[in-house]
C-alpha cells in the first residue's frame, strides 16, 4: 500500500499541489473520520508545507465523540481553492452529500481515492487510488504508517483503532491482518479501552421506536430457504435493517423517507446469503441506484442507496417494498 501512497506523493509534487482537500462520505462514521485524520497526519508528515482541509457534510454522534480525542476541524462547506482532492472512505462523489465538488471535478485537478467499498466507476477517474475490499479504511491508513515506519501519535492511534473496531463491527468482519494492525496501534499507545467506551452509545428512544415499528411493519418474502424481510421507517433505516437480520432475516431491505428531497434504502444480509447468490450488496446497491437515478454502494453484506424524489417510487408503502424487492431480485438473477 505504501507504494501507491508514494505514487500519490509523487503526483502531488509533480503537479505542484499544495492546497489539498480530504473529503469523506455524508453522515461520516468513525472509520471515515479516523481515516481522514490519519491521512491528514501522514501527508503533513511527508511535507509540512501542505495546506490541508478536511470536509464532511454531516457527521454521526459517535464520530463527534472521536473528535474529542483528537481535535480536528471538518468543514461542511467548500469555500477554499484546492489543487488536489482525496476521497477517503468513499469512491463515489455523490456520497459526499451537500458539499458540491463538481466545480473541482471540472477543473480536472488530481483526484485520489483511499477506500474499501465495492467498485464504483468513478474510481476510474482517479489519478491514483488505494482501494482494497478489507474491513475498514482505517486499516489501509494504519498499514501505510506501518510500512513507512512513521511515528504515530497516541491519540491518532486510538482514533484509528476506533475506526477499525467500528467498521469491523467489533471484529466480526475481519481482514487477514486486522489483528496485526490493531496490535501495532496498541503498541504505539492506542487506547483500546477508551475506544470501547467511546463507541458505546445506548440506543436513543427514537431509534428503539424505529426498530420496533420497523419490525411491526415487516413484510416477508421467501426464496427457498432465504427469507427477505422488508420494511419502512422514517429514519434509522440502517439500524432497523440490522435488527431484522438479528431477528432471523437472510436479507433485509428498509426504505426511509427522511426528507422531502430523497428516499434512502438500507440493505443488510447474512454472509451465507451473499455467498449463496454470489453477490455483493454494494454492487447491487450501485446498480439499483443508477437504474433509479440515485446512487448506491457499500460492502458484501451492508449497503445503502440514496434515491432522489424525482424518481417516482410507488407512494403506497406495500407497493414500494414490492418494487424495490423486484429490482433486487432482478439483480440476483442476472447471469
Ligand atoms: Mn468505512
Amino acid at each position: 500500500m505504501s507504494e501507491e501512497f508514494m505514487k500519490i506523493l509523487a503526483i502531488l509534487k509533480k503537479e505542484k499541489c499544495k492546497r489539498i482537500g480530504i473529503f469523506t462520505h455524508q453522515n461520516a462514521d468513525p472509520d471515515s473520520i479516523a481515516s481522514a485524520i490519519g491521512l491528514n497526519y501522514l501527508l503533513k508528515n511527508m511535507d509540512s508545507s501542505y495546506n490541508i482541509n478536511l470536509y464532511a457534510s454531516s457527521m454521526s454522534v459517535v464520530s463527534k465523540k472521536l473528535l474529542m480525542v483528537h481535535k480536528s476541524k471538518f468543514k461542511n462547506t467548500l469555500k477554499e481553492e484546492l489543487d488536489a482532492i482525496f476521497l477517503c472512505d468513499t469512491n463515489n462523489p455523490l456520497q459526499i452529500g451537500d458539499i458540491d465538488i463538481n466545480p473541482l471535478l471540472e477543473k480536472k485537478i488530481p483526484i485520489f481515492i483511499i477506500d474499501h467499498h465495492s467498485h464504483h466507476d468513478f474510481s476510474l477517474q482517479a489519478a491514483q487510488s488505494i482501494i482494497l475490499q478489507i474491513s475498514s479504511t482505517a486499516e489501509i491508513i494504519t498499514s501505510i504508517f506501518m510500512e513507512k515506519n512513521i511515528q504515530i501519535p497516541k491519540d491518532i492511534a486510538t482514533i484509528l483503532i476506533a475506526g477499525i473496531v467500528f467498521d469491523s463491527r467489533r471484529f466480526i468482519y475481519l481482514s487477514p491482518s486486522t489483528f496485526t494492525r490493531v496490535q501495532f496501534l496498541i503498541d504505539k499507545g492506542g487506547d483500546y479501552n477508551k475506544v470501547l467506551s467511546l463507541l458505546h452509545t445506548p440506543l436513543s428512544e427514537s431509534e428503539k421506536i424505529a426498530r420496533l415499528k420497523g419490525a411491526m411493519r415487516t413484510k416477508l418474502h421467501r426464496e427457498g430457504s432465504n427469507v427477505f424481510a422488508l420494511s419502512y421507517v422514517s429514519t434509522f433505516e440502517s439500524s432497523v435493517a440490522r435488527a431484522l437480520i438479528d431477528l432471523g432475516g437472510s436479507c433485509s431491505i428498509v426504505i426511509a423517507e427522511p426528507s422531502k428531497g430523497e428516499f434512502r434504502i438500507s440493505m443488510r444480509c447474512r454472509k451465507e446469503f451473499a455467498r449463496h447468490y454470489r453477490i455483493n450488496l454494494g454492487d447491487i446497491a450501485n446498480k439499483i441506484g443508477s437504474k433509479i437515478g440515485g446512487s448506491g454502494g457499500g460492502h458484501e453484506t451492508a449497503a445503502g442507496i440514496n434515491v432522489p424524489k424525482s424518481y417516482d417510487l410507488p407512494s403506497n408503502k406495500e407497493e414500494c417494498m414490492d418494487h424495490i424487492l423486484k429490482l433486487f431480485l432482478d439483480e440476483t438473477k442476472k447471469d
